[in-house]
């Protein structure tokens, strides 16, 4: 009876190996290289029917926000005839996104649009696949000028640290001790917006906030409840906590509400995640904060892929490309001498627009 038990369990578990085998060629993939074969044989089919393949990179595995970018990618990609490989590393680290990009060079693929962890630590894997042949964009957090063709960049950098800026100055009051809780030390999409911030407030009517200290919660919840808890007792004078990341905000959100502390909380947060953060009154640690659509992220990711495989864009400046029903959109240069494509402005949530949004993403 123990036997048949038994025999019968191991049937449902190889058929449930089979059927995940089926299926997990183009959902979130995590190891860096472990799903090569799944791949591998998509590659085969794709090239059978003459279908191109596109590949997108995130940051890392289990975080929301990158899922979200990548369901938008790939619904773009499938309803325009395209095969798509979704990979999301292990972790929010450069080492982890080479091992990535050097087994989608060896599969052939025809694009990679990758959110890079590293400004410049991804250049020779993403050279070689240019070499190849290769068609690579970054979206969300771009590689160098030299790594890439072009970058989707979900709203203007300045734009991004203006707003937060703005934020800060409101909800501290004008001044007082302030924080920045980010992402890691090397995500070239946090520190820019950190950079920019660094430059807007050194305008005299930022002149009596005190920015403490910059945090890295590596967009890990943990260790982002841990630098949150560690800045409320370094300093107990703080005001304001920013954290331009949807994964810091979210923890830090948490711990400043689980707390009932006084400090407040403003950055980049995806609305699924904070509703029931966001408030004006005394337990709510979060009156208002920003964010763009990451769907619409992997969506315009998935339209400069396409154009730049079809030869519609190279990913100059001046390429004009048309991205299905988001509509028309041109390559702009970039500050650091690349070129990108601004998805728009970034969008304001707070108590008069979160429920509208929380089920969106
Ligand atoms: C996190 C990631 C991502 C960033 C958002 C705002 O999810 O760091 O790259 O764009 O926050």
């Amino acid at each position: 009876m123990k036997k048949k038990v038994l025999s019968v369990l191991l049937c449902v578990a190889m058929a449930a190996t089979l059927a995940v085998g089926c299926g997990s060629k183009d959902e979130g993939t995590k190891g860096s290289g472990s799903d090569t074969k799944t791949e591998d044989t998509a590659k085969d089919d794709s090239s059978d029917s003459g279908k191109k393949t596109y590949a997108i990179v995130t940051k890392s595995a289990g975080n929301p926000y990158n899922e979200k970018e990548a369901e938008g990618f790939q619904e773009v990609i499938e309803a325009e005839g395209g095969e798509c490989i979704v990979k999301h590393p292990e972790a929010a680290t450069a080492d982890a996104q080479v091992s990535v990009i050097q087994s989608l060079i060896s599969q052939g693929v025809d694009s990679i649009c990758i959110a890079a962890n590293d400004e410049n630590a991804l250049q020779a894997a993403l050279e070689e696949a240019m070499d190849a042949g290769i068609k690579v964009s970054c979206l969300d957090s771009k590689a160098n000028a030299d790594s890439r063709q072009t970058f989707v960049n979900q709203a203007g950098t300045t734009e991004i640290g203006q707003a937060l800026m703005d934020a800060i100055l409101d909800i501290t009051g004008g001044e007082g001790q302030w924080a920045i809780l980010s992402a890691t030390s090397q995500a070239t999409n946090q520190n820019a917006w950190i950079d920019a911030m660094k430059e807007i407030m050194k305008e005299d009517k930022y002149s009596k906030l005190e920015l403490v200290e910059v945090a890295y919660g590596d967009d890990e919840p943990q260790k982002s409840t841990d630098q949150t808890q560690a800045l409320l007792s370094k300093y107990p004078d703080l005001k304001v906590i920013c954290a331009p990341t949807t994964v810091g905000i979210n923890a830090a959100a948490k711990v400043l509400q689980d707390e009932k502390s006084s400090v407040k909380l403003t950055g980049l947060g995806l609305p699924s995640e904070m509703a029931e953060y966001i408030g004006d009154d005394d337990a709510h640690s979060c009156p208002y904060m920003y964010l763009w659509n990451p769907i619409d992220v992997g969506r315009l990711g998935a339209y400069t892929s396409i154009a730049l495989v079809d030869g519609t864009i190279t990913g100059a400046a001046g390429d004009e490309f048309t991205a299905g029903d988001m509509g028309d959109y041109t390559v702009v240069e970039a500050s650091d001498g690349g070129t990108e494509v601004i998805l728009g402005a970034p969008f304001k949530f707070d108590p008069s627009n979160i429920d509208e949004w929380k089920d969106v993403y």
